[in-house]
C-alpha cells in the first residue's frame, strides 16, 4: 500500500491551509501542478474553492458524483465544486439565509462551466414535484438560449460570455427550486457590427445560417453562407472546431420550446433583419448619399415590420430641429454607416434583453405559497481579458472584475482586519477610480470632445499612476493602465461613441412603429417624448454593478476561484507563468496567509475553556479568575508555545490547525481514558 507520505507528495494537499511552507508562491503553484496532473482539479483555501481549467471531459460529473457529495460535509470529501453547492445549499436551509456563489477568474478559466454545473447539481439533487421539475428544466434550458444570443468565440475563449449574469435560484421550505430570475449585465453589442480578426459575432447567427431549414432560410432570405454578411466576415473565421453550429441550433430551438416560447417566428426575423442591416451598402455623393441596393430595404421592411421608405430615409438622414421646424438633413457616408449600425445594435441588444425578461417570466412561479422562499444566487460575469487592442467593452469588463475583487477582498480579508494587519499584508486600492467620471465628462461636453481629448485629460488626471503609460502613436493612442499586475492595452478609439451609444430620434421613430411583436415591446413611445439626456452607458453600467454589490453583500458568500492553465485551450499543459499571473492578481496568497493567521481557529474564551478545562487541573471543575487567565493557564499547561497562539480581548486566536487538532486528540483520549476507568469502577478527581 502507498505510504500517506509518497500520496501526499504524488497528489498534494487538499487544503493549502495544510501547506508546510505556506507563504511559499512556489509551494502554492506546485500544490497546483501536482494535483493538475492528477486531474485533481479542485482545492480548498479553507472555505474557498480554487479550480484549474482542465480542458478536457472528466469523469468528475457524474450523477454517482452528485450523491457522493449530497448532504455531506466539507472535509469528509475530497474538494469538489459539488462540495461547494451543496454547503450553500445546507446552509441556506439550516441558517435560512439567503446565499450567493461567486465564480471569479479570467476569460477561458471555466465561470461558465462551473455555473453550470452547479445548476445540474440543484436540478439533480434537490427535491422534485411535476412543477418543480419544470422549473428544474427551464433553469437548465435558459444556458442554452442566453449563451447563443450573449457568447461568441474570442481569441480567449471559444464559448466566451459577452455579458454579465446574476442568476437567483428560489427554494422552497422544502428545499425545492421553484423559481429563478436572472439579472444581466452590459452585453457587449459592438459584437454585432464588428469582430477583431480571430473572433466571431454572437453564436445564434451561424447556428441560424449553419441550422436553420431551407425553408426558413428562404423566407428569411439568408443564404447558407456566413461569408455572404458583412457583420460575420470581420473576424475571418466563420467556423470553430470545437463548435457544431448545426446541433447547437438544434439544442437552442429545443431550449426555447422548453422555456415555453412562442414567439419564434418574430425572434428569426429580428435575427436575420440584423445580417440584412449589416449588408446595407451606401453610395452616392457626399450629402446626398442613397442606399445603392433595394434589396436589403425590402426584406428588412417585412422583418422588421416597418415601412421601407421611411426606413431608407432614417437610415440617410438626420432629424434636426430648428426654429421650432423639423428638419430632414442628410447624413454623409460615415455618419449613415453609424447610424445604420447603431440601429443593428440596439435592436440586438434590447432583443436579447427582451429574451432574459422573457425567461424571467417562463421562471416565475405562481403558486402563493411560495412566496417565502430561499435564495441562492449564482455570479458568473465576463472574466477579465486583454488583447493587442482593447477599447471600451475591456475597460467595462475589467472594471466589473476589479469591483469583484474588491468585495472579495472586504467580505474575505478586510474582514479580517485584525490577521490582516498582523500578517502585514496590504493592497492596492482600485485604480479605476475616476475614469468614468472622466469619460462621462468627455461625453457630455459639447464641442470640440473627442477621444483624444479625453485622452489628454485622463493623462493630466491619472497619468501619473505608476501603471500609466501612454504611448503616442498619431490618433491610434494606446494607453495602458495595469488592474492587478496584468498590462492593459486600452486603445481609445471610439470611447466615446461607445459611451454615448446613441441612435438617432428618427431611427427610434422607425422602430416604434415595427409590427413586430418583440420589437414593438422593446421599442418605446415613451422614449421619444424624453428630453432628458439618457445616462451614458459607463454611467448605467456603474450604477448597475453598484446594484449588483448591494445585493450580494445581503447574502452569505461562497467563493470559487477559477484559474487558466494555459492561453493555448490545451489539455494538460501547465504553464507556470500564466498561472503564477493569476494567483496573484487573485490575491490566492493573501487569502491562504489571512485563513492561516488563525481565521479558522479561533474561540471565545468561554467557549474554549468549557471545552478543554478537564485537561488543566486548575482549570478544573472551574476556573473561577478571569477567562483571560484561565486560557492562559489552560494553553501553558498544554504547552503551546507563543507563536502558536495569541490571546485577543475576547477570544483567543490559534495559529496553526495542528494545534488545535492536538489539544482534540488530548481530549479525546482523556475522555476515552476516563471511560475505561469510569467501566473499571474508579471515579476520576472530582
Ligand atoms: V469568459 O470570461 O465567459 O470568456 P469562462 O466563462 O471563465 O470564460 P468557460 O466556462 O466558458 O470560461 O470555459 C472555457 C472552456 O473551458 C469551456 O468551453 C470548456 O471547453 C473548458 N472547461 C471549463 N471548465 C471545464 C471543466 N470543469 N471541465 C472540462 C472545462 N472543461
Ligand atoms: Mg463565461
Amino acid at each position: 500500500m502507498e505510504s500517506a507520505l509518497t500520496a501526499r507528495d504524488r497528489v498534494g494537499v487538499q487544503d493549502f491551509v495544510l501547506l508546510e511552507n505556506f507563504t511559499s508562491e512556489a509551494a502554492f503553484i506546485e500544490n497546483l501542478r501536482k494535483r493538475f496532473k492528477e486531474n485533481l482539479i479542485y482545492t480548498y483555501i479553507g472555505s474557498v474553492l480554487v479550480s484549474v481549467n482542465p480542458y478536457k471531459d472528466l469523469e468528475i460529473y457524474t450523477k454517482n458524483h452528485m450523491e457522493r457529495y449530497r448532504g455531506v460535509n466539507f472535509y469528509e470529501v475530497s474538494p469538489h465544486i459539488y462540495a461547494v453547492a451543496d454547503n450553500s445549499y445546507r446552509s441556506m436551509r439550516t441558517e435560512r439565509k439567503d446565499q450567493c456563489i461567486l465564480i471569479s477568474g479570467e476569460s477561458g478559466a471555466g465561470k461558465t462551466e462551473a455555473s453550470k454545473k452547479i445548476l445540474q447539481y440543484y436540478a439533480f439533487t434537490c427535491p422534485a414535484s411535476e412543477q418543480v421539475q419544470t422549473i428544474k428544466d427551464r433553469l437548465l434550458q435558459s444556458n442554452p438560449v442566453l449563451e447563443a444570443f450573449g457568447n461568441a468565440k474570442t481569441l480567449r475563449n471559444d464559448n466566451s460570455s459577452r455579458f454579465g449574469k446574476y442568476m437567483d435560484i428560489q427554494f422552497d421550505f422544502k428545499g425545492a427550486p421553484v423559481g429563478g430570475h436572472i439579472i444581466n449585465y452590459l452585453l457587449e453589442k459592438s459584437r454585432v457590427v464588428h469582430q477583431n480578426h480571430g473572433e466571431r459575432n454572437f453564436h445564434i447567427f451561424y447556428q441560424l445560417i449553419e441550422g436553420g431549414e431551407e425553408d426558413l432560410l428562404r423566407a428569411l432570405g439568408l443564404e447558407r453562407n456566413p461569408q455572404q454578411y458583412q457583420y460575420l466576415v470581420k473576424g475571418n473565421c466563420p467556423k470553430v472546431s470545437s463548435i457544431n453550429d448545426r446541433s447547437d441550433w438544434k439544442m437552442v430551438r429545443k431550449a426555447l420550446t422548453v422555456i415555453g416560447f412562442n414567439e419564434d417566428e418574430e425572434l428569426l426575423n429580428i435575427i436575420a433583419s440584423v445580417l440584412h442591416l449589416g449588408n446595407v451598402q451606401y453610395g452616392g455623393e457626399e450629402g446626398n448619399v442613397c442606399i445603392t441596393s433595394d434589396t436589403q430595404i425590402k426584406y428588412l421592411a417585412r422583418l422588421l415590420g416597418v415601412n421601407g421608405a421611411v426606413l431608407t430615409e432614417a437610415l440617410t438622414h438626420k432629424k434636426i430641429i430648428a426654429k421650432g421646424e423639423e428638419l430632414m438633413s442628410p447624413l454623409n457616408l460615415e455618419q449613415a454607416s453609424s447610424a445604420r449600425d447603431a440601429l443593428s445594435k440596439a435592436v440586438y441588444g434590447r432583443t436579447f434583453t427582451w429574451l432574459v425578461n422573457k425567461i424571467n417570466a417562463s421562471l416565475t412561479y405562481t403558486d402563493d405559497s411560495h412566496k417565502n422562499y430561499s435564495v441562492i444566487g449564482l455570479l458568473d460575469i465576463y472574466g477579465f481579458e486583454v488583447f493587442q487592442h482593447n477599447s471600451f467593452e475591456q475597460f467595462c469588463i475589467n472594471y466589473c472584475n476589479e469591483k469583484l475583487q474588491q468585495l472579495f477582498i472586504e467580505l474575505t480579508l478586510k474582514s479580517e482586519q485584525e490577521e490582516y494587519e498582523a500578517e502585514g499584508i496590504t493592497w492596492e486600492p482600485e485604480k479605476f477610480k475616476g475614469i468614468i467620471s472622466i469619460l462621462d465628462e468627455e461625453c457630455l461636453r459639447p464641442g470640440d470632445a473627442s477621444d483624444l481629448t479625453f485622452l489628454e485629460k485622463l493623462e493630466d488626471t491619472v497619468g501619473g499612476h505608476a501603471h500609466f503609460v501612454t504611448l503616442k502613436y498619431c490618433l491610434a493612442v494606446d494607453w495602458l493602465v495595469v488592474p492587478d499586475c496584468k498590462p492593459l492595452n486600452i486603445c481609445p478609439v471610439r470611447f466615446l461613441d461607445k459611451n454615448n451609444d446613441l441612435l438617432f430620434r428618427n431611427l427610434k421613430e422607425v422602430m416604434c412603429m415595427s409590427e413586430n411583436k418583440i420589437l414593438n415591446q422593446c421599442f418605446d413611445r415613451e422614449e421619444l417624448s424624453d428630453k432628458k439626456r439618457p445616462e451614458t452607458a459607463a454611467t448605467q453600467f456603474k450604477a448597475s454593478l453598484a446594484k449588483l454589490m448591494e445585493i450580494l453583500m445581503s447574502k452569505e458568500p461562497s467563493y470559487i476561484r477559477c484559474i487558466k492553465p494555459n492561453d493555448s485551450k490545451q489539455a494538460g499543459r501547465f504553464d507556470e507563468v500564466l498561472i503564477r499571473h493569476q494567483v496573484k492578481y487573485l490575491g490566492l496568497m493573501e487569502n491562504l496567509r489571512v485563513r492561516r493567521a488563525g481565521f479558522a481557529y479561533r474561540r471565545r474564551y468561554e467557549v474554549f475553556l468549557q471545552r478543554y478545562k478537564s485537561l488543566c487541573p486548575d482549570t478544573w471543575p472551574n476556573w473561577q479568575g478571569k477567562l483571560a487567565d484561565g486560557v492562559a493557564t489552560l494553553v501553558k499547561h498544554l504547552g503551546y508555545k507563543p507563536e502558536e497562539y495569541k490571546l485577543g480581548r475576547s477570544k483567543i486566536f490559534i495559529r496553526f490547525p495542528k494545534t488545535l487538532f492536538a489539544t482534540e486528540e488530548a481530549l479525546e483520549t482523556r475522555k476515552h481514558s476516563l471511560a475505561t476507568k469510569l467501566q473499571a469502577g474508579w471515579r476520576g478527581y472530582s
